[in-house]
């Protein structure tokens, strides 16, 4: 049988803008399909050519950056705590080696899916205290844990929320949406509706990422360092399916230029395994073949695995982790199998 696309017929001059930058007209179709309209937005669309937003412009991310620089010089005990799939471990391990360059007295946490379920809780709050941790930094989750934030706070503990999530809300006797105030002392989601950033929809590693610049800029630290994240970005911003206009856009495709000249021996582990070692890596690789693989941890062991992973030293190791994560992916598989998901 032969297979047919069917195009959304939104209007547009397609053949202008197919001669104008020099594609084919069911090319610029497609391309007006993902809302992008006009010459400008084809533009970007096409050849990528802007600058990545200011990180500044997000509310609250002057306000949290400061805290935890100012817990860093207090040498405070800070925690990052992350959602267990992909654009969590990947969140977390940005933040954790970005606040480990700046010299931090950091560790992590994920929680274990079947353990301690989605995000942070009160549970792992009350083990944070116990373990003299003053900070607690999410990300990829914190926007809807009211009552663990809350709780943290009455145990004096700062709380920096890095998320992506939509804004918890109620509606009101009038059947107005009400958002929910969170205690967090600095709240950082462009989702809010007072957030003035021009793109939400970053995933999680992506906020992690801006959070990141603003940092580094606190500590002098070259703005170019920050690339090495690219690809992390990149991973989460796919396995999260994020819509790839925009920033998102621009973030995977300089992720993967990152990634096919990774230095991480992790990434480069994986990569081997996958027998990709010498391949050209796309969006493709990272959505069905590596995204999976750091994501079966979360399903069947403590993600932490993969996080391990990304943290490796030494390469034969992690090439032992990286057999380890693809041999628990062909697990989930096997338990998961059905004739068309595989
Ligand atoms: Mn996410």
């Amino acid at each position: 049988m032969e297979k047919k696309w069917i195009l959304r017929n939104k209007k547009a001059d397609f053949y202008g803008l197919a001669e104008k930058f020099h594609i084919d007209p069911v090319i610029a179709r497609v391309i007006r399909n993902r809302e992008i309209v006009t010459e400008e937005d084809f533009e970007r669309y096409l050849n990528g050519r802007f600058e990545l937003y200011d990180p500044h412009q997000m509310k609250d991310m002057d306000k949290g950056a400061n805290l935890i620089k100012t817990a860093i010089q207090e040498q405070k005990k800070i925690r990052i705590i992350s959602d267990y799939d992909v654009d969590g471990i990947m969140s977390n391990y940005i933040l954790y080696k970005a606040l480990t360059r700046c010299k931090a007295k950091v560790d992590y946490r994920i929680p274990d899916r079947l353990v301690d379920g989605y995000g942070m809780n009160e549970n792992m709050v009350r083990e944070a205290y116990n373990d003299g941790v003053q900070v607690l930094l999410t990300c990829d989750n914190g926007i809807s844990a009211l009552l663990p934030i809350a709780y943290a706070k009455n145990l004096g503990m700062t709380v920096v929320v890095t998320d992506h999530h939509d804004i918890p809300f109620e509606y009101d006797e009038t059947g107005k949406k009400e958002y929910t105030p969170s205690v967090a002392d600095a709240v950082i989601d462009p989702k809010q509706e007072d957030c003035s950033y021009p793109f939400p929809q970053l995933c999680g590693a992506g906020v992690a990422w801006k959070f990141v610049q603003v940092l580094y800029s606190l500590f002098d630290i070259d703005e170019g360092e920050t690339e090495e994240f690219l690809e992390f970005v990149a991973m989460a911003t796919v396995c999260d399916v994020m819509e790839l206009r925009d920033e998102n856009r621009i973030l995977v495709k300089r992720g993967l230029e990152e990634l096919n000249r990774t230095g991480n021996l992790g990434m480069r582990a994986l990569l081997r395994v996958n027998e990709l070692g010498n391949k050209k890596i796309e969006a493709y690789h990272l959505g069905f073949v590596l995204g999976p693989c750091l994501n079966s941890t979360g399903r069947l062991e403590n993600a932490k695995l993969a996080l391990d992973l990304l943290l490796e030293k030494d390469y034969d190791r992690a090439l032992k982790r990286g057999e380890q994560l693809k041999a628990l992916n062909e697990e989930r598989k096997e338990m998961t199998w059905c004739a068309g998901c595989h």
